[in-house]
């Protein structure tokens, strides 16, 4: 009851409060590591193996448990999509369908989501469709009619994607397609997935995570909502580790030109949030957000992101000497957690890209037929809800007509990053007033910020069937913050 306890404690506090407390920007509880924390920029940058096809439009991928070095020294026990962690990048074309045919040889059950996908609902990755331990498979259908963008796939399991995915279960999915191909953007070498997350670890180099007594899997106790308990109460709010990760490596560093360079940036954390900065200073121009590329770019000067989220910028490090190092940090942590990762400036090369005044043709707004409000809120008995419910599997909050548009009212008494399945959204209002700079753009998650009303304008396309949101705090989400809809 301790967990409930302190809970209403903070429950009890109003935002004025919380700000005051300097707390506002923190949205999980900080697990520490047990071992010496690595020297930060000593580790290369991996990048991610490139899936590989067994043959034109068929992927297979096996999850199983690996042993890796993660921090020099130790070992890891990951549960990995092809035993890697993070998994391989699937490159993918807008329109040229794939099957992924995932088999599970872990001992517990799977779901794989494609975050940002507009997927079938059988492929969708629905948390009771479930790909069994110990040998199950499943073909996943991804036919692609969408733009070009940067998306990821975790898993999505049932009250337990928290602990699945902090053990490795994530990658990420780069969609192509001719507008984007005609833009002299960077690539090759100079395009960039940067997968961000935070993980603690064990003495013996093992992720720490914070399972119940009793908890973590098939034995956890289902509580009155009928769901089990994956986290501690106490990590109710999310689970912060103490090691920044990118690409699976602890505060890496890469070489780079004095070139522009195209940084794919995801928020893999269960519950971290993230304000990017580059030291000593520096722009990022964004170019796309979750769902693929903007009209026109967008500079910032810093960017939040927040669990599930993505940006796709360009960073030109002919702005800086060479020799000289940039530094990716994030100005909501103190101590190590506020180092990301850092960029060394090689030497100078050539560089014929560009970032164009005019990027894509996004599609248009559509006039929104209906008004639906969802309302995200730890309820008096201590359980993430929407709308005062806890997660009930199979039934629909909302019934939105294929092709149409809705405008989606998302309030909130704590940090919660919405995201939409199937759905992508333009942000309209936050709290009534604009949007902020880094809203920009189609997206699929978006940053509702305690005691924050955000309006989006939701489009269904694609697809007829059962869908969800849900909070991707994965501790919000498998704590139940979750609700089905179905485009009809
Ligand atoms: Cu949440």
């Amino acid at each position: 009851m301790s967990a409930l306890t302190r809970r209403g404690f903070l429950g009890a506090l109003g935002a004025t409060a919380l700000a005051a407390a300097g707390c506002a920007e923190i949205s999980g509880e900080l697990l520490r590591s047990r071992l010496a924390l690595p020297r930060p920029f000593t580790v290369p940058l991996p990048i991610p193996e490139v899936a590989r096809p067994v043959r034109p439009g068929r992927y297979e991928v096996t999850q199983r448990v690996a042993r890796i070095e993660i921090i020099p020294g130790t070992t890891t026990e990951v549960l990995g999509y092809g035993g890697t962690f993070p998994g391989p990048t699937f490159d993918l074309r807008r329109g040229s369908r794939v099957t992924v045919a995932v088999r599970n040889e872990l001992s517990v059950p799977t779901s794989t989501h494609l975050h940002g996908g507009v997927t079938p609902p059988g492929s969708d990755g629905y948390p009771a469709d479930l790909v069994a331990s110990g040998g199950g498979t499943k073909d996943y259908d991804y036919p692609l009619e969408q733009r070009a963008a940067t998306l990821w796939y975790h898993d999505h399991r049932m009250d337990f994607t928290g602990p699945q995915v902090w053990r490795g279960l994530a990658g990420m999915a780069l969609v192509r397609d001719e507008e984007e191909d005609a833009l002299p953007l960077p690539r090759g070498e100079r395009e960039l997935p940067l997968m961000i997350c935070d993980r603690a670890f064990d003495e013996d180099g093992s992720f720490r995570y914070p399972s119940p007594p009793g908890g973590g899997n098939h034995t956890g106790h289902k509580g009155h909502t009928g769901h089990m308990a994956a986290v501690d109460g106490d990590y109710m709010e999310g689970v912060e580790g103490d090691v920044i990760l990118v690409n699976g490596a602890p505060w890496p560093v890469a070489e780079v030109t004095a070139t522009r360079y195209r940084l794919r940036l995801l928020n893999a954390s269960n519950a971290r949030r993230y304000r990017l900065r580059l030291a000593p200073g520096g722009r990022f121009t964004q170019i796309g957000s979750d769902s693929g590329l903007l009209a026109a770019p967008v500079a910032h000067d810093e960017l939040p992101i927040s669990p599930g989220e993505r940006y796709d910028v360009v960073v030109d490090f002919s702005a800086y000497p060479v020799g000289g190092a940039v530094t990716l940090v994030n100005t909501l942590a103190d101590g190590p957690a506020r180092n990301v990762m850092r960029f060394v400036v090689a030497r100078r090369a050539a560089d014929d890209t560009a970032v164009p005044a005019v990027l894509s043709r996004p599609p248009g707004r559509v006039p929104p037929v209906t008004t639906r409000l969802f309302d995200f809120r730890r309820s008096a008995e201590g359980v993430w809800t929407i709308n005062g419910h806890p997660y009930r599997p199979g039934v629909p909050l909302a019934r939105p007509r294929l092709g149409t548009a809705e405008v989606w009212r998302l309030s909130s008494d704590f940090h919660h990053p919405v995201h939409v399945h199937l759905a992508h959204f333009l942000v309209l209002a936050r709290n009534g007033r604009a949007p902020a700079a880094s809203d920009a753009g189609w997206k699929d998650t978006v940053d509702v910020r305690p005691y924050e009303v955000v309006d989006v304008l939701a489009r269904f396309d694609g697809h007829r069937g059962r869908y969800m949101l849900h909070c991707h705090n994965l501790e919000h989400e498998d704590m139940a913050m979750m609700a089905d809809f179905e485009v009809i």
